[in-house]
Order: structure tokens, then C-alpha cells, then sequence
């Protein structure tokens, strides 16, 4: 039977970061994960890092290409009622910033610092199940190749994401929190020059929400709220670029350069937090735990900083052989998930049309706006959320 000190489920970001970090401490780890690489790489997702994030991947030892490549962020700009409204995010928070590096990158760098230090990771690792974590010797079964497998480990990291097995195999032991949005944003990749390469730009129209974010100098990443029925099919790239025009101020919607799409999907909105985040010996990380909706480009952040509170956990217990990381896991994660929450919550009912809104939550909506932009106060809870609370 193979043996490994901590068993990973998941080479999303989670994974990934949370095994690199545990390398870089001497800590054995094995990744098993269901899709090939390539699918993996395949998924288009976020975009913005927090300097939390930035700074784990330095810690990792793989900020490099991030560095180099990545686009810093000083400001955002909120766009409504036809008009734009930069908000000097590090202006307003002493300095702090985030940058545009897309997750397939951040996946890349990490998937290449594994293969290099020669850490396993299975790829296509069938039919995943937990078992014995509720005692002292964890077990993980999977079919790989046809053969079911068996590793042994001391902990289970469960990073597989919404859809995996780790949140189901403790289902009847969670409490879960839900709210579903009604609608959903269609993304557009497409290698053209961002119309705005300093500011991503979040727009609220009678048309609905837009966004206008980057992956580098020579590819832009937009979306437009959409309803939840939609189908991709629906949607040409002429039909696209003319809606997202349309809920722009005119000079932006002048500016946007067009051209084919090179990758296309239709996300629905969900707010989830399940808790606790452990279970005896299995430990819940990133989206595994968590969802929120994209508008304040939480997601991928708050996996970061699940992992790094796991980590240091893990660390203190090989090292220190001490539990007490261990054991504050859940409440410590917890603490900054429900914050995110809260903000990408706020800011997802700030910028979308919701269609029971009625005329008097219609001029609220456009108060607050109103007031965001003028309040030195408000502005600056707005920026000090965007680039992520402190650990
Ligand atoms: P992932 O990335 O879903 O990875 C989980 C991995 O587990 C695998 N898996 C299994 N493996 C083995 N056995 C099983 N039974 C398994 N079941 C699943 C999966 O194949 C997968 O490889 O979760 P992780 O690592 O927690 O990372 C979370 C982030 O991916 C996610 O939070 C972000 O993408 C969210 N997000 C954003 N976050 C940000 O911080 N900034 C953004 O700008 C941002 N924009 C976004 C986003 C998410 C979006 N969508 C599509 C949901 C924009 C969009 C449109
Ligand atoms: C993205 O670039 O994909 C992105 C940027 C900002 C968000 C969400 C997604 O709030």
C-alpha cells in the first residue's frame, strides 16, 4: 500500500499551493485528482490576486513568472448612469494593490514547480473515497488505470472544489449556507488589448452588470450578466460586444477593441459557505468549503488563504508536534470566509439589475452608488475589501 503523510484531493489552486508549501517544509504529500492537466489548465476562471496571494506564492518559491508577468492594480473604476467613478484603491488603503494574473497561469507555475521537485500527483484518479478519517489512520481508495489503489496517510486535505467528494463524505455533519443569485455572467476571452489595462472596470446599467478585466497587455477578459437560461449558443461575439458597449460610459464603449472569442462560458452566482471546515483527520480547503460570487474576486483568494492557515497548521504539528493550529483551523478560516462573503455579497446586489427589485429598491441601489463614489468612508471599505483583509 502506498504511504504518504498528507493526502490531497484536488490539483486546483488549493491543492497545488497547499502541496508546494508543505514541500518547501519537508512535509510528503501525494495530489490525486480526477481530470487530466490539460482540463484542468482548460477551465478559464479568476483573475485578480490579493498580495496575500502574491506574497504565498513568493513563500512557495514560485512567484517569478507572476512577478514578471502579472499587472499591477492601483484603482478600480465603478461605471454608472453612463459616467466613470475611479476609486484609487491603493490611495485609500496605504499603498495596497492587486495584480491581474489569470488562475490557468497560476495553475501552470504551480503544476511546474511539482513536476519539478518530482512530487506525485495522479492524474485521473477514479472513484475517490475518504476513509477512517474520524480515527488515527486515514485511508483514500481510488481507481487509477483500471486498479483500485490504496494510500495511507496522516491527514486528508479536501481541495476538489464544489463538485468533490471530500464536502459529500461529511454531509450529514455540516451545516450549510446558501444563496442563489437569478442570474449568471457570460465570460468572453478573446487576445485583444484591454480597454482598461490600469482598472478593471465594473459597470451597473439598466442593461444589467458588465465587467472589463485583463489577463495581460495582449488579452482581455469581459462579462455581462446574463439571464440564468441563457446558452452560450445564444450568445454570438458580435451580439456580445454590442451588449457590453452598451452598458459602458460612451468613451469606453468607443475604445473597446473587438475580435473572436477564444473562449466562452455562462457562470451562475452562488453564495455557499459549509461549515465546520474539519472533520477529526480531513480538512475542507478553498472551494471545497466555500463559494462566492465572482464580483469581488474573492474565490481563488480566500483558497489561498485557507491553504496558508493549513499549512502553518500542518507545519506546527510535524515540527512542534502541536495541535493547536489544528484544532483553531475551521474558526480562524471561517473568520475570513464570512467576511469575503459578506463583501461579495454587498457588492454583487451593488452592481446587478435583480429582477425583483421594484423602483424603491431601484433608487436605493442608485443612492448607495451615489454615495460609494462620494464618501471618503465608503470608498475606502470598498478598497480595503478589494485587496483583501488582513490574515
Ligand atoms: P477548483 O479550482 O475547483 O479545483 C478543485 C479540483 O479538484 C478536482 N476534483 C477532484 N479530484 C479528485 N477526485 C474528485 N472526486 C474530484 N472532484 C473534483 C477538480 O477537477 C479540480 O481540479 O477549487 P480550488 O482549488 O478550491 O480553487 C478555487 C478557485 O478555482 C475559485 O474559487 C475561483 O476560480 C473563483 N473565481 C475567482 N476568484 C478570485 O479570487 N478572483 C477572481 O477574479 C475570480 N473570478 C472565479 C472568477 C470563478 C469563476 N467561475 C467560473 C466559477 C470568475 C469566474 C467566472
Ligand atoms: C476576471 O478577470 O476574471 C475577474 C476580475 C474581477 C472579478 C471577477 C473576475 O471581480
Amino acid at each position: 500500500m502506498r504511504k504518504t503523510q498528507v493526502a490531497i484531493i484536488g490539483a486546483g489552486p488549493a491543492g497545488l499551493l497547499l502541496g508546494q508549501l508543505l514541500h518547501k517544509a519537508g512535509i510528503d504529500t501525494v495530489i490525486l485528482e480526477r481530470q487530466t492537466a490539460d482540463y484542468v489548465l482548460g477551465r478559464i476562471r479568476a483573475g485578480i490576486l490579493e498580495q496575500v496571494t502574491v506574497d504565498l506564492m513568493d513563500e512557495a518559491g514560485i512567484g517569478e513568472r507572476l512577478h514578471a508577468e502579472g499587472t499591477v492594480h492601483h484603482a478600480i473604476e465603478l461605471v454608472f448612469q453612463g459616467e466613470r467613478h475611479p476609486i484609487d484603491v491603493a490611495g485609500l488603503t496605504g499603498g495596497k494593490v492587486v495584480t491581474a494574473y489569470g488562475q490557468t497561469e497560476l495553475t501552470r507555475d504551480l503544476m511546474a514547480a511539482r513536476q519539478a521537485a518530482g512530487l506525485p500527483t495522479v492524474y485521473e484518479a477514479r472513484d475517490v473515497s475518504l476513509h477512517g478519517f474520524d480515527g488515527e489512520r486515514p485511508l483514500v481508495r481510488y481507481l487509477h488505470d483500471g486498479r483500485t489503489e490504496e494510500l495511507a496517510c496522516d491527514f486528508i486535505a479536501g481541495c476538489d472544489g464544489f463538485h468533490g467528494v471530500s464536502r459529500a463524505a461529511v454531509k450529514d455533519h455540516v451545516t450549510e449556507y446558501e444563496k442563489v443569485y437569478p442570474f449568471g455572467w457570460l465570460g468572453v476571452l478573446a487576445d485583444v488589448p484591454p480597454v482598461s489595462p490600469h482598472a478593471i472596470v465594473y459597470g451597473n446599467s439598466e442593461r444589467g452588470f458588465s465587467l472589463c478585466s485583463m489577463r495581460s497587455l495582449t488579452r482581455s477578459r469581459y462579462y455581462v450578466q446574463c439571464p440564468l437560461d441563457d446558452k452560450v449558443e445564444d450568445w454570438s461575439d458580435q451580439r456580445f460586444w454590442d451588449e457590453l458597449r452598451r452598458r459602458l460610459d460612451p468613451d469606453l464603449a468607443e475604445r473597446i477593441v473587438t475580435g473572436p472569442s477564444i473562449e466562452k462560458s455562462i457562470a451562475p452566482l452562488r453564495s455557499f459557505v459549509a461549515e465546520p471546515m474539519r472533520f477529526g483527520r480531513l480538512f475542507l480547503a478553498g472551494d471545497a468549503a466555500h463559494i462566492v460570487p465572482p464580483t469581488g474576486a474573492k474565490g481563488l483568494n480566500l483558497a489561498a488563504s485557507d491553504v496558508k492557515y493549513l499549512s502553518s497548521a500542518l507545519i506546527e504539528h510535524y515540527r512542534e508536534k502541536s495541535a493547536t493550529g489544528l484544532d483553531h483551523y475551521s474558526a480562524r478560516a471561517l473568520q475570513r470566509v464570512w467576511k469575503a462573503e459578506r463583501f461579495s455579497w454587498w457588492l454583487t446586489s451593488l452592481m446587478h439589475r435583480f429582477p425583483d427589485t421594484g423602483a424603491f429598491g431601484q433608487r436605493l441601489q442608485d443612492a448607495e452608488l451615489d454615495y460609494l463614489v462620494h464618501s471618503r468612508a465608503a470608498s475606502t471599505a470598498l478598497a480595503e475589501n478589494y485587496v483583501g483583509l488582513p490574515l
